[in-house]
């Protein structure tokens, strides 16, 4: 038999079909051509290049899981390696991507009137409308339950009160899907850019997730219509949903990151001579390519498989949980594994490794940290929340 594929070890390739290999590789080459060149830059600068947002578009990647309105209608495989190349370009780059398809056209497509899902998600899908997702708060970040941003009823209007944080896109989106207290429970609103009291500020001084946007939200009297709301679902159960769709992204994105990092690893360590002869040649650098090598495609692995409990319709969010725990800790140790192996150049970004490996200090944060899934499977095996 052949020796493996090194940059497939385990042929993870092989369990995809036709459609799947299709998606894998259109992204692969998009990524290759349209943001590998730049995306270094772009973290350099602390800027997300707004008009990839069309590109992302026009080849089907935003809202692509969803059916109508514009949206590729793929299964959630395809939406899962969609993911998992573009983090291998860069995290930011995921994190749009999610943003848009997950929290701010999924509750829209999920929760949203007839009207709402025709006037917002076409142009959603084609990248002319950008969305954001607000649920997290300066006081409230993992017990979102906490939350403090109020909107009451005034006659047929609402009225919003609050601020939210670290909102992914804040300060270029046209729609905020703003999350709020109400007097029946937490519910969903479309708040469009300009409306008088909402306002955006950027967080400045990020040294992870360069390449995006990260904003605070600031609602202060923003009057809007009666049909601003969310119809379809009252309670925390409509944000939380949204998170188990982007958090399932992430754990196929993750696998990304982390095999860009092993890539990026194994051609240096080849290259690299000292002491007369490939860096990798030697057996403790061997046994640190075999254990990311190993990593990866486990990670890959898992994301395939739980693709396939999702297109099956037996994905429930404590497996999605254990993905994107186990996942994006590994994807943080393949990448420290690979920053020490590149030596001086692998603090550079010249090189994607350290860009990687600050990204993923964010995904370990964003939609739940490890702490907090790992209470969501305490809780899944034990029968006893954990939480408070
Ligand atoms: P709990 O009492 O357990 O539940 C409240 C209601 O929600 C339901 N529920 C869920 N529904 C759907 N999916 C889930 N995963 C659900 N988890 C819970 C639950 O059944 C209940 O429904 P009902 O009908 O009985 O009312 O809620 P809790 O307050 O105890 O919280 C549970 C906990 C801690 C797991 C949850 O709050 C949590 O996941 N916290 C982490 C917060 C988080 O992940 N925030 C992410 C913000 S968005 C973001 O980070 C975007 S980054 C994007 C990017 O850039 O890529
Ligand atoms: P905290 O909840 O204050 O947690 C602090 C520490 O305490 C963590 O280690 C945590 O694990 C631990 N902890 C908390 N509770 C427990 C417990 N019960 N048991 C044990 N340990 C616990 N939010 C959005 O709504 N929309 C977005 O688009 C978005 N984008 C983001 C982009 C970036 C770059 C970042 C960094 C964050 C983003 N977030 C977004 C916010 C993100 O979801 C929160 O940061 C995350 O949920 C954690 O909340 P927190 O930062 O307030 O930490």
């Amino acid at each position: 038999p052949a020796a493996p594929d090194p940059r497939d070890l385990l042929d993870v390739g092989w369990l995809l079909d036709d459609e799947e290999r299709a998606v894998r590789d259109t992204v692969r080459r998009f990524v290759r051509e349209r943001v590998l060149p730049e995306v270094g830059t772009w973290f350099d600068r602390g800027a997300f290049p707004r008009e990839l947002a069309k590109d992302l578009g026009a080849i089907g990647l935003l809202g692509m899981h969803l059916s109508g309105y514009g949206c590729a209608g793929t299964g959630a495989v395809p939406y899962g390696l969609a993911c998992l190349e573009l983090e291998a370009g860069d995290s930011g780059l995921r994190s749009f991507v999610s943003v848009q398809g997950s929290l701010a056209m999924f509750p829209i497509h999920a929760y949203g009137s007839a009207e709402q899902k025709e006037t917002w998600l076409p142009r959603m899908a084609a990248g002319e409308v950008i969305g954001c997702f607000g649920l997290t708060e300066p006081d409230s970040g993992s017990d979102p339950g906490s939350m403090r941003t109020t909107a009451r009823r005034d006659g047929p209007d609402w009225v919003l009160n609050g601020t939210k944080m670290w909102i992914t896109n804040g300060g270029i989106a046209d729609l905020a899907v703003v999350w709020a207290r109400t007097e029946e429970g937490v519910r969903g609103f479309l708040v469009p850019a300009g409306t008088p009291g909402f306002g955006t500020r950027d967080v400045a001084g990020k040294l992870s997730l360069r390449a995006s946007v990260t904003s605070e939200l600031v609602l202060q009297d923003v009057r809007l219509p009666a049909d601003a709301v969310l119809p379809g679902v009252v309670g925390l159960k409509g944000p939380l949903s949204c998170l188990n769709e982007a958090r399932f992204g992430i754990l196929f994105g993750a696998a990304g990151a982390a095999r860009a990092c092993y890539e990026a690893a194994l051609d240096y360590t080849l290259a690299r001579v000292q002491f007369g002869r490939p860096v990798a040649g030697f057996q403790l650098v061997q046994r640190k390519l075999t254990e990311m090598a190993v990593s990866v495609n486990r990670a890959a692995l898992l994301a395939v498989h739980l693709g396939r409990l999702k297109d099956a319709g037996r994905l429930v969010p404590a497996q999605v949980s254990a993905g994107k725990l186990d996942n994006v800790r590994q994807a943080l140790r393949v990448a420290r594994e690979a920053r020490g192996l590149l030596g001086a150049n692998g603090i550079t970004l010249e090189y994607p490794v350290i860009r990687h490996m600050a990204n993923l200090e964010s995904v370990a944060t964003y939609e739940g940290t490890e702490e907090i899934h790992t209470l969501v499977l305490g809780q899944a095996i034990t029968g006893i929340p954990a939480f408070r």
